[in-house]
């Protein structure tokens, strides 16, 4: 038996360092490395299993090209030679009709390797195609209102809930979607540190708290409001760090805060005032307050707003300048590695550009000229994009030219002119640096690619190489790419040497001292002329959404969704283990609106608004409250009893960011009728 260290590339905030035992070119067990002290012994539920998702009898061992009808998923077996001089050769014959713009290069985050994952959109960066405004599916929005709160920074290192006296979970399922984050809260538990969740269902990270808020969804930016209110009424303000280390208090404690009395915030969040005032309360005495903001409250129209308001509250209190105190978001923006050597190694340098989130009407409404070519990597967005069903109508197209690169036949796959088979992380070597924490770290291969497949790296430079592009970096070995990558790096990884890197294990990669901001004044914005400019509120605010009033007027329901906690995304559906474990996909309400209906636990159910209808099966439960469905997850159609979740999300943008706004769906549930 072999071991071999190796690092989860999955999206996931962790970024686990892992120990792969290998035996007969098989893995046979995963578990988590001890020599990284955040992720140390363990690896989640799900990649426990990933030695089933690798040898998965459903693998693709070979190219494909579509047979039948687009969407059927009928296809035939054909050699790589084959499919790459069809795929070129179609290339170029776009290109020499409609210019580069008709190609699209539409690659995301299931392989979290700098390599792999950049690389492709290198490959699509020195065509000159248009190009993919990428992650507005998932972060764009929030990341966007950190940067104009805090700037383009990371947050406060996960290690330091050591030191912290108060954990507050804002909007995030810890016990879901940062596992080890949520082992060192535990830790932290134990010691006497209260816990508090701010969550509009009871998740099973609210249930091991010691106090569940159960917010009403969207109101988030009233709450934190509130408790800055309550801050300034008690005299809670840390006066001496907000007039050093921030701007524009003043003016919001003046302009804003006067209308979030307690009383209003009540009425708003659908909470007690009591409640409202206990949480300022905890809040306001401590000093070492840590906040870790979910990127779940901010996927709805006023999500910009929540997150601003949120990850300025421990500006009040000055936590943001003590050991264990201030908010984490994300952090991989502390350190600058030289990326555009991957992502950008030439090609114009502005295109015009494809929202992540509105591929399907990408593809139906650009003009001059019309998107002609369509290559995806690493996300299967017939099911997790919103408006499902017009990005499926948009694929379609018989004069869209589709591939896909994928291990499995995803449902995107299913419409692709020529399917590709992709090896996995567990195949692949990479360089890794996590978004959660403060680590990187290179992952080495496990075991050889499966059949016929190859990696995101080989794919993408073997067709650079057949569209005759000279940039060195496609001709590069993974080692000569990572000397590239710490070209004139900066931030806390300025120094490294790269050739030390492949065997040195995780290497933490922490700022040191309290929270620094990146902002154009240099400090924590309460005001941002930055957001001023472009005609965006400057200070955190909230109103009711015009639009989301007016659909609550039709429809009685809203959308709650939340991550599966053995699934993520649909990138785990091939391990039947993890399928069943997670049920079949489901929807959830409160008894009261199920006896409304009529309708009990275990029934089929239709969901349906205006821009379709979907089955699932109905639980029944008091973890969220009356007026909500919890959709847990995103599931592939043959999972489910018909279509996905994501064919009744509208593809509208959040306030800042260009974001999904899955949240802000409204929606009705009756009892199911094929
Ligand atoms: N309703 C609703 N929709 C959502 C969300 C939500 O909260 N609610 N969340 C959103 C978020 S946060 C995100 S990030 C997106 C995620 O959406 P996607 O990026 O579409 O995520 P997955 O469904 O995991 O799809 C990943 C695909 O990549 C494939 N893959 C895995 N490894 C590799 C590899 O190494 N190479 C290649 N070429 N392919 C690989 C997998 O088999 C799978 O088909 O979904 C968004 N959609
Ligand atoms: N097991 C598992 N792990 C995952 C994923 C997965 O699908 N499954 N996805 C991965 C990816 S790509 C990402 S981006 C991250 C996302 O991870 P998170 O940042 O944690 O975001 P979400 O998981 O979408 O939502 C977290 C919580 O937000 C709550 N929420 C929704 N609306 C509101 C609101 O208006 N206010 C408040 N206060 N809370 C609200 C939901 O009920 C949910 O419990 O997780 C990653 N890890
Ligand atoms: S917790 Fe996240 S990084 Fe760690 S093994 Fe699971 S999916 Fe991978
Ligand atoms: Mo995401």
């Amino acid at each position: 038996m072999q071991t071999i260290r190796v690092v989860c590339a999955h999206d996931c905030p962790d970024m686990c360092s892992m120990l792969a035992h290998v035996e007969g070119g098989r893995v046979v067990r995963i578990q988590g490395d001890p020599a990284n002290p955040l992720t140390a012994g363990f690896a989640c539920a799900k990649v426990n299993r990933d030695h089933e998702l690798v040898h998965s009898t459903q693998r693709l061992a070979t190219p494909l090209r579509r047979v039948g009808p687009k969407g059927e998923g009928k296809f035939q077996p054909f050699g790589w030679d084959e499919a790459l001089d069809q795929i070129v050769a179609r290339w170029k014959a776009i290109i020499a009709k409609d210019g580069p713009l008709a190609l699209l290069g539409y690659a995301y985050s299931a392989h979290q390797g700098q390599l792999n994952r950049g690389l492709v959109n290198g490959l699509f960066h020195a065509l000159g195609t248009s190009r993919l405004q990428a992650g507005t599916v998932c972060d764009t929005c929030c990341e966007t209102a950190w940067d104009f709160t805090v700037g383009p920074v990371g947050g406060a290192d996960p290690e330091s809930v050591a030191q912290s006296d108060l954990i507050v979970s804002w909007g995030a399922d810890l016990m879901a979607t940062n596992v080890h984050l949520w082992a060192k809260v535990e830790d932290a538990r134990k010691k006497g540190v209260a816990v508090i969740v701010v969550d509009p269902r009871r998740s099973r990270t609210a249930q091991r708290a010691d106090w569940h808020i159960p917010i009403r969804i969207g109101t988030d930016a009233a709450l934190a409001l509130g408790l800055m209110h309550i801050l300034v009424r008690d005299g809670l303000c840390d006066a001496h760090y907000i007039a050093n280390n921030t701007v524009g208090f003043d003016r919001l404690k003046a302009e804003v805060l006067p209308r979030f009395a307690p009383a209003r915030v009540a009425e708003i969040t659908g909470l007690a005032v009591s409640d409202v005032e206990r949480f300022a309360a905890l809040y306001g005495q401590a000093k070492s307050s840590f906040i870790r903001l979910g990127e779940g409250m901010t996927r709805l129209a006023g999500g910009g707003q929540a997150l601003r308001a949120v990850a300025l509250l421990p500006g009040v209190t000055g936590a943001y300048g003590r050991p264990g105190g201030g908010a984490l978001l994300l952090t991989a923006a502390s350190c600058e590695l030289n990326y555009n050597a991957i992502r950008k190694p030439s090609g114009p340098d502005a295109t015009r550009l494809v929202n992540h989130l509105r591929l399907g009407e990408a593809l139906l409404e650009m003009r001059d000229p019309p998107i002609r070519g369509l290559f995806i990597a690493s996300n299967n967005p017939a099911v997790t994009n919103p408006d499902a069903g017009k990005l499926r109508r948009a694929l379609a197209r018989e004069d869209l030219f589709t591939v896909v690169h994928d291990p499995f036949l995803s449902v995107t796959a299913r419409y692709a002119d020529i399917v590709l088979p992709a090896a996995t992380y567990l195949e692949t070597e990479d360089f890794y640096r996590s978004y959660g924490s403060y680590y990187m770290q290179w992952g080495h291969r496990a075991v050889a690619p499966f059949a016929q497949s190859r990696s995101n790296l080989e794919v993408a430079q073997a067709l650079a190489a057949r569209m005759g592009l000279k940039d060195p970096i496609f001709a590069m070995s993974p080692e000569a790419m990572l000397r590239e990558l710490f070209v004139d790096a900066t931030g806390t990884v300025e120094g490294t040497d790269p050739d030390r890197l492949r065997e040195a294990g995780p290497i933490r990669i922490a700022p040191k001292g309290g929270q620094h901001f990146r902002t154009a004044s240099g400090k924590l914005e309460f005001h941002s002329a930055a957001m001023a400019k472009l005609g965006l509120p400057p200070m955190p605010d909230w109103h009711p959404d015009p639009q989301e009033e007016a659909d609550a007027r039709r429809w009685p329901l809203r959308l709650l969704t939340a991550p599966g906690y053995f699934q993520s995304h649909t990138a785990y559906s091939a391990v039947t283990f993890l399928r069943t474990r997670e049920g079949e996909p489901c929807c959830i309400l409160h008894p009261d609106e199920a006896d409304a209906r009529g309708l009990t636990d275990g029934q089929r159910v239709r969901l349906f608004n205006d821009l379709g209808t979907v089955g699932l099966v109905l639980r029944v439960s008091d973890e969220v409250r009356p007026g909500v469905v919890l959709v847990p997850g995103q599931r592939p159609d043959e999972e489910a009893v018909s279509g996905t979740i994501n064919m009744l999300c509208s593809d509208r943008f959040t306030d800042v960011g260009e974001g999904a706004t899955y949240q802000s769906t409204f929606l009705d549930v009756a009892a199911w009728r094929a």
